[in-house]
């Protein structure tokens, strides 16, 4: 298995700056990359990762998305004078030359190579590069937005060319609109680009009609290009995981590549000048760990923006601590998207409906749409206008408006420190069957004395069962204890019976909150279903007899558990924004007899729902069904979950129910939402 966090970094990357005066230019500072850097040794985490030395990229590497007269223009640059370097940054928008962001570019360009070279042949499973200049700005022909090579849009050319990437998935979280990646692969279906970004009807910069959401590529890669513009500033974490439980994680799992990039700006942040958001640090924490499981975990994020100096190091730090695998932080007080976001998310996902069968039963697009948005461009008075926060009526649900405050006046507190538990994967299993590598055993300290014995036998056997059984009960509940002490992540124990150990587990927790996933025939026994703070989402082909509750979930397939199409929609459109609006303390996963999920399909769902409740799991199977035990271990272990190669369409009734269901749930679980109200 690869294993392995790549970092790179090269203090030569700071060694250049803006050597006159520009205000738009004056954020992108050295201490940028120095700050991030400091935080990841002062944390401990840069002594985890894997460091590997940069390189210059070479002519033929840069030209794999540049010009030849573009190159020969920027390697005249080092032997400017300052007259002569401020004329050639006036050919371009918003970016400044010095004579060592030439050689700076080329490290940028070549860390990136290195961070690939390193995923693709498995020497690590993932990684970071720190980089200056950024790069997703630049195009064919110029620099721009302080770019001045397309680091990542180099990197997957490269990866397509010289690992034979099939499909490279880019994910484009900064706050601005990578729109040089955008044109790189516009026509190319082998490259999917992501981005969302602050766009306010136009008015923020780069100001380009073709960063809004009816760019979705053309030709070929008609479909592959994704936008989700931002109309309102002030953008939070609800907002950003609606848009990938919603709009990027379906399509990205149906797409399947075989590498992902992070176009990792951290301007979408808190705090930063440019953006104006409000997403917190430790919410990247979340967008890593829900990228980590496709294309068999190799995912390759490099830096972009980034100009708030303690939100851009924390960001960093909660980015590579989770490529590391530490448990993410639990995101707390998750509402739905507020309502400007969900237009963008409906937009989004109605104008994609024909090009991904993940989206086929979205709502239409709005009849008014897109030209209402030039309506609404023209009573702000004109497109070309400046940035800002203006436009647009208060509304109760709209982010709070950000005043033009000086950035240090907004405050949040500091990412709580992510401890991961000493012992990661402790399994429960009969003497007979062997534990697999990396994980322990479970035995604790001491068995239970006579009162424990006489009280669990008598609220949970028979009298005819005989003491292992007892002990078997006193074992679980010893692990979900120390699992709830935080000194165990995280658990897998065969049962004989997986009903009757969900209902002792869910009532022992001391967990506020437990979820439980059910993967397949129910019953769901009705002591759990009634018991108010377990929040039980249920994935069958039967439809239940109980009646759905708002902590009783059923979600019906036509074909059942084995139609991993289906499923994965479930887990992505419907769990995981339930999971993550429950805020659990413990995730139960329950496979019961007969469960028709494929191994590579469970594999990943028990690595998707470790992103909640710090990552506390305790995956339950049958005792004679022991096949699926080697991958849940590695999947618990923190291996990432094989691919599942791109997926079919689901059933087109199930599609349609899946739309139903989040249609009545959606006011009791706001997440869920993926239309403005008043359009619904
Ligand atoms: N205030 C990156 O984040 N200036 N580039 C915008 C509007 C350009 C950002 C002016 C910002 C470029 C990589
Ligand atoms: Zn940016």
């Amino acid at each position: 298995m690869k294993m392995g966090t790549a970092l790179i970094y090269d203090e030569e990357m700071t060694k250049y700056k803006l050597l006159w005066v520009d205000p738009v230019c004056k954020i992108e500072v050295p201490e940028r990359l120095i700050v991030s850097y400091e935080a990841l040794v002062k944390s401990g985490l840069a002594d985890r990762c894997v460091s590997i030395p940069v390189r210059e990229a070479t002519d033929a590497e840069i030209l794999l998305a540049h010009s030849e007269e573009y190159l020969e223009a920027v390697k005249k640059t080092p032997f400017m004078h300052l007259e002569e370097l401020m004329t050639f940054t006036q050919k371009y928008g918003d970016v400044y030359f010095h004579p060592n962001i030439y050689h700076c570019a080329k490290l940028a360009v070549g860390a990136t190579l290195q961070l690939v070279d390193n995923v693709m042949t498995g020497k690590v499973r993932n990684g970071m590069a720190l980089v200056r200049p950024p790069g997703h700005h630049s195009q064919s022909s110029a620099a721009n937005g302080f770019c001045v090579f397309n680091n990542v849009a180099i990197a997957a050319q490269y990866a397509k060319k010289h690992h034979k990437a099939k499909r490279v998935l880019i994910v484009d979280w900064d706050v601005h609109h990578g729109q040089g990646v955008q044109y790189c692969f516009e026509d190319d279906p082998s490259v999917l680009y992501f981005s969302w970004h602050r766009y306010e009807h136009q008015s923020f910069w780069p100001n380009l009609r073709e960063s809004d959401f009816d760019s979705v590529g053309s030709g070929k890669g008609a479909g592959f290009n994704v936008n989700v513009p931002w109309n309102k500033v002030g953008m939070g974490n609800s907002d950003y995981l609606a848009v990938f439980f919603h709009v990027l994680l379906p399509v990205a799992y149906e797409f399947s590549p075989d590498l992902v990039f992070i176009c990792a700006g951290f301007d979408s942040a808190i705090g930063d000048p440019e953006g104006h958001m409000s997403a917190t640090p430790d919410i990247f924490a979340h967008l890593t760990h829900l990228l980590m499981n496709l294309a068999d975990g190799k995912v390759c994020a490099v830096l972009e923006g980034g100009y708030n100096l303690t939100s851009l190091a924390q960001s960093v730090c909660q980015t590579v601590q989770t490529l590391l695998g530490d448990p993410a932080p639990r995101p707390a007080q998750l509402g739905g998207a507020c309502e400007s976001a969900l237009e963008s998310i409906h937009s989004a996902r109605a104008i994609h409906k024909k090009y991904w069968s993940c989206l086929q039963h979205a709502a239409a697009p709005f009849p008014e749409e897109p030209s209402s948005k030039n309506r609404r461009l023209a009573q702000q008075g004109g497109s070309q206008g400046p940035e800002g926060d203006a436009g647009g009526d208060a509304q109760k649900e709209e982010p709070e408006k950000v005043e033009e405050k000086e950035e240090e006046e907004i405050v949040w507190p500091e990412p709580l420190r992510r401890v991961a538990p000493s012992l990661r994967s402790a399994l429960l299993l009969p003497d007979a069957v062997e534990c697999p590598d990396g994980c322990a055993r479970f035995s604790p300290a001491h068995g239970p004395g006579p009162l424990e014995r006489a009280r669990l036998r008598k609220s949970y056997l028979k009298e005819s069962e005989d003491e292992a059984s007892v002990t078997l009960l006193y074992n679980l509940t010893a692990l979900l204890g120390q699992m709830e002490k935080n000194e165990i992540r995280n658990g897998l124990a065969l049962v004989p019976d997986v009903s009757m150990a969900a209902t002792l587990l869910t009532s022992a927790s001391l967990s506020k909150r437990v979820l439980l996933v059910w993967m397949g025939e129910g019953p769901v026994p009705a002591q759990i279903i009634e018991d108010e703070k377990t929040l039980v989402v249920h994935i069958d082909s039967m439809e239940p007899h109980e009646a759905q509750s708002k902590y009783y979930i059923p979600i019906t397939l036509k074909k059942g558990c084995g139609d991993t199409a289906g499923v994965v929609q479930a887990v992505l459109g419907l769990l995981l924004p339930l999971g993550y609006q429950y805020e659990p303390g413990l995730v139960l996963l329950a496979r019961p007899p007969g469960c028709q999920v494929k191994g590579g399909l469970w594999q990943q769902l028990t690595c998707l729902l470790q992103g909640l409740a710090l990552g506390h799991t305790l995956v339950l199977l049958q005792e004679n069904e022991t096949a699926p035990v080697g991958i849940t271990a590695s999947g618990l272990l923190g291996n990432a979950a094989l691919s599942l190669g791109p997926l079919v369409a689901p059933g087109p009734e199930d599609v349609g129910s899946f739309e139903g269901l989040r249609l009545r749930l959606q006011t009791d679980w706001p997440l869920l939402q993926t239309t403005a109200p008043e359009k619904r």
